[in-house]
């Protein structure tokens, strides 16, 4: 058959295990480091394209794992797109959904990947794809987790000086509830007027602690209460966003938008945080942000920690939303002891400037990743 120079010629998945600066403590799962899985499409003519479908503690966070997504990109899903013609994107996205269910993360990363190729033959950046920008930065919040109430505000303290972030965000659920919620208030007025505080529980609660929590939260000053009890309680999440005047936040709860269009029928919140992977992909994701605003829902900007590829991803979304009162909180490399990109995210004046230059804007270092990838075997990557 006659390929053209447009062909799909390599889909590569590949994991990268890298330490965190600090333990990273959530009610699921404590990091100590960080798997990065990273996908990179190559064309016949060499033009490329990478995603990104990181994940947080192995399984203890969703339903894939960085291993689940290596196997089902390089078993299921590769096979699907090798040979076609990438310029085809929409053709290409039909083919992975009606070829595979579920993988969210995974097709997430092909669809980055081939709206990175696209983009770039085009010579535009992603978020032209994605309806274009409205914005050039995009506020960054930053989440106190080391599990030291002192420690963390230290860590916020210097945060603030270096005009870095001045939202932050503490990960509770794992201590009793009268212990989380003294550690949030401490926190809260060591940082007051200078900082905002909000809070997100991991689905750890169950609806009555989340009653007698929520409470003194509110009265304390928290602005946020991110998905205080577990995505299988729709019904208790809306209970909870009627009773509290402080807004309540889906995240676990929105798995795409299909979950975003039951929580608007429902009032289960007031707030989405929309993430890229978590969603099914970019173009899934602006469904949900579509969703939120058609139902007057805030928006904020979410992130399961990924690098810089998924990070900028997600960047290159949220940056065409006409709304994103809340944020977001796309601080994913900066919590990692290595840098794999040539250039490093600009985060200034507690904002994270987007790359001008087309598809993603950004590539990784092909030297870094050759010698840091866990399977350090493989054949060199240029
Ligand atoms: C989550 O649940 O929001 C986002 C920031 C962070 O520290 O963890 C993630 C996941
Ligand atoms: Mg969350």
């Amino acid at each position: 058959i006659l390929r053209p120079d447009t062909a799909i010629d390599t889909v590569e998945a590949i994991l990268v295990d890298l330490p965190t600066i600090r333990p990273h403590q959530l009610s699921v799962a404590t990091m100590r480091s960080q798997t990065l899985a990273l996908v990179r499409i190559r064309c016949r003519d060499g033009q490329e394209g990478w995603g990104e479908a990181t994940t947080i503690g192995g399984l203890q966070y969703g339903e894939e794992s960085p291993e689940s997504v290596k196997t089902n990109i390089d078993r299921h899903l590769a096979p699907l797109l090798l040979g076609e013609d990438a310029r085809g994107v929409g053709r290409l996205l039909l083919k992975l959904r009606r070829g595979a269910r579920g993988n969210r993360f995974a097709k997430c990363a092909l669809e980055t990947a081939l709206l990175d190729i696209q983009a770039r033959r085009l010579g535009v950046p992603l978020s032209d794809l994605l309806g274009g920008r409205v914005r050039d930065s995009l506020p960054v919040a930053w989440t106190l987790a080391s599990g030291d109430t002192g420690r963390d505000i230290a860590e916020a303290e210097a945060m603030l000086e270096q005009r870095r972030h001045r939202v932050f965000k503490l990960k509770i659920g794992l201590r009793a509830p009268e212990e989380d919620v003294a550690h949030v208030l401490a926190i809260r007025r060591a940082l007051d007027g200078r900082a905002s505080v909000r809070v997100d529980v991991n689905q750890a609660w169950s609806e009555m602690q989340a009653e007698r929590a929520i409470a003194p939260l509110q009265d304390g000053g928290v602005e946020l209460i991110e998905q205080p009890v577990p995505r299988e309680h729709p019904a208790a999440l809306a209970r909870l966003a009627r009773r509290f005047a402080v807004p309540i936040m889906a995240d676990e709860s929105l798995h795409g938008p299909a979950d975003a269009n039951q929580l608007a029928r429902q009032d289960a919140a007031d707030v989405f945080a929309v993430k890229i992977a978590q969603s099914g992909g970019l173009f899934a994701a602006r469904q949900v942000a579509e969703i939120a605003a058609v139902n007057g829902l805030g928006l904020y900007g979410g992130t399961m920690l990924e690098g810089g590829i998924g990070t900028i991803a997600s960047a290159q979304l949220f940056a065409t939303f006409e709304q994103l009162d809340w944020g977001s909180e796309l601080f994913g490399p900066l919590l990692l002891t290595e840098e794999l990109l040539t250039e490093p995210l600009c985060y200034r004046d507690f904002e994270l400037r987007l790359p001008s230059g087309p598809g993603l804007g950004v590539r990784p270092d092909l030297d870094k990743l050759a010698a840091l990838r866990r399977d350090r075997t493989a054949p060199r990557l240029h």
